[in-house]
């Protein structure tokens, strides 16, 4: 079932300014060979696509929709709102460099993306949203996985092999540390 046809997974962003974090779930859940649907809904410019964006995702079966948006994030909250899916909040440090005219220091938000994490996690009591650390989009990529898992055995044991090679990594790295000493070690692997 790990090659299913059907996007099992939404990926939503409130502006194309996200596309470039928000691409690390993406790479994620293809490594893994998930299908997903990928959009741009935005929860201030485009309100209406809220509801009809929610629906969507119930017609087409998806088990997890990831939200990623910046500033006054609102867009995770507002789509767990509309849907029983369980939505995963990626708050995003803004980096908008769409509007040319821009300064250097308006590109970025003045609160360095706690304004968006806040705004993700400080849901109410009863609209829960999870969320990943700040632009931490793969994250919420293996944490989808994780969800899916429960569903498809396939799926569970190549994430327990992402485990183990994580684990055989970190060896691998503390041999060579342990070999060469830190000085050469660093000179090595940084150069
Ligand atoms: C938020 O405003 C979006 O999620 C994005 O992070 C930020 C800037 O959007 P643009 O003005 O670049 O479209 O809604």
């Amino acid at each position: 079932m790990t090659n299913s046809s059907k996007a099992l997974i939404g990926i939503i962003m409130g502006s194309s300014s996200d596309s470039r974090i928000m691409k690390g779930a993406a790479e994620v859940l293809d490594d893994f060979k998930i299908k997903h649907e990928d959009q741009i809904v935005s929860a201030h410019r485009t309100p209406s696509r809220l509801d009809e964006y929610s629906k969507h995702a119930e017609k087409m079966g998806f088990k997890v929709i990831i939200a990623g948006a910046g500033g006054a994030a609102h867009l995770p909250g507002m789509i767990a709102s509309h849907t029983t899916i369980p939505v995963i909040g990626v708050p995003i440090l803004v980096y908008n460099d769409k509007h040319p005219k821009k300064s250097d220091t308006s590109k970025f938000s003045a609160f360095g993306g706690l304004d968006s994490l806040l705004s993700i996690t400080e849901m109410p009591s009863g609209s829960p949203v999870v969320s990943v650390g700040i632009n931490k989009a793969g994250n919420a990529g293996i944490y989808a996985l994780k969800i899916l898992a429960n569903e498809i055995p396939t799926l569970k044991n190549k994430l327990k092999k992402y485990k183990s090679d994580q684990h055989d990594s970190v060896i691998k790295e503390s041999e060579q540390l342990k070999k060469h000493g830190l000085t050469e070690f660093v000179k090595k692997k940084f150069k």
